[in-house]
């Protein structure tokens, strides 16, 4: 209970306000300050680090790109995953699984890379869990055959380079630096994917056509992955103005297709889609429609695995809880000791 008289507390609220006041013509000040920075850094295409003041829906889109890139990654696991232990040789088994463990490597890079946004790993874990979190709607399709591991190499991890590379330079400081090391990986991965590819194409007739299949199942989900085309990514303008998007969803797929061309010539397979052809005045590969009302349903969580992903994700963070909760009192533990040693040291 305040012992001042009715005049002292007026005088009190007064402070009170003028000191609210003081505090919110700071803040603002501090915004624009902030905002003047944040502009500057845009404009000269320099990197924002985490330290740095930016704008709410700058800090939004970013943990909305970085964390479904981040699930894409993690739920990309799966299809290759699943013929880890039916891959045909020694050799090969080795290899898929440095390959699948890079992309758990990637996944983790990200989470820590949203983490420095402020948005801690367990909320965007949780998002993906709940099923409300989007993921690279290329990862909703079976892998059939030990072909659709060469095709996912080849096209899916082709795909990925393309669209991340620009994304090396992307304004935000702690992604773009991730994404140097991820591509440095994902090249590895296009080039087993390429030699499982081209190991079956020159192998016998029924090896040429289980490659053939899988490059038939893979090819249009592939060219999805960069996104809906350009008139229909409410997203892009945005996000290429705070230089996160380096191009945009149709430049990156065009880009793709020139480059699959030669590739696919030379791996004795075709590409299927009939109105693929050189077109001597764009100087680029004019390509067939794809079939958007299919990715806009995958997308929404109707495509022809994504129950099956979800669930065996969940299966793994629930049986994984355990592992979690012993290295969190581990490193507690550790923590603790850590701090009596140096209460005795400095005794
Ligand atoms: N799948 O306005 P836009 C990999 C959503 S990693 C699902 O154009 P934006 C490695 C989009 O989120 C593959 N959803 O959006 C690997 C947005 O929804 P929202 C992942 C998609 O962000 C290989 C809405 O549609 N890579 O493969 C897709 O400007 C092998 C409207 O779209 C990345 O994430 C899609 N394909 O452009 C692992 C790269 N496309 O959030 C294992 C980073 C769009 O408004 C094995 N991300 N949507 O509700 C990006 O570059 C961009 O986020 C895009 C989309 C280009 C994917």
């Amino acid at each position: 209970m305040s012992t001042h008289t009715p005049a002292l507390q007026a005088l009190d609220h007064h402070d009170d306000a003028e000191q609210l006041a003081q505090q919110a013509r700071e803040a603002a000040d501090e915004a624009q300050v902030g905002w003047e920075q944040f502009e500057r850094l845009i404009a000269e295409d320099m990197r924002v680090e985490p330290r740095d003041w930016m704008p709410a829906d700058y800090r939004k889109t970013l943990v909305r790109q970085i964390s479904q890139h981040a699930h894409s990654e993690i739920i990309g696991m799966q299809p290759e995953g699943n013929w880890i232990t039916r891959a045909p040789s020694l050799k090969r088994k080795a290899v898929l699984m440095a390959k699948v463990q890079d992309e758990a490597g990637h996944g983790l890079y990200l989470y820590s890379a949203a983490e420095t946004l402020g948005t801690p790993r367990d909320e965007v874990l949780d998002q993906l869990y709940s099923g409300r979190a989007k993921y690279s709607s290329i990862f909703n399709y079976p892998a059939r055959t030990w072909a659709d591991v060469g095709a996912i190499g080849w096209l899916v991890d082709g795909a990925a380079i393309t669209n991340q590379v620009p994304l090396c330079r992307a304004s935000y400081g702690p992604y773009g630096r991730a994404m140097v090391r991820i591509c440095k990986e994902e090249s590895f991965h296009q080039r087993q994917g390429w030699e499982i590819l081209y190991a079956l194409s020159h192998g016998t007739e029924a090896q040429k056509q289980m490659a053939q299949d899988a490059v038939n199942r893979t090819y249009g989900p592939a060219l999805q992955m960069f996104g809906p085309p350009d008139d229909e990514s409410p997203n892009s303008q945005q996000s290429m103005a705070w230089n996160i998007k380096r191009f945009s969803n149709d430049e990156l797929r065009q880009r793709f297709v020139d480059m699959i061309v030669p590739q696919a010539e030379a791996l004795g397979l075709t590409l299927p889609d009939p109105d693929l052809k050189w077109n001597e005045e764009r100087g680029h590969y004019d390509y067939g429609a794809l079939d958007w009302d299919e990715f806009f349903a995958v997308i929404k969580g109707e495509g022809p695995l994504n129950h099956q992903r979800l669930a065996h994700y969940r299966r793994a963070r629930d049986e994984g809880a355990w592992v979690r909760e012993a290295a969190a009192a581990y490193a507690a533990k550790q923590a603790q000791r850590r701090s009596a040693e140096e209460t005795l040291l400095s005794a």
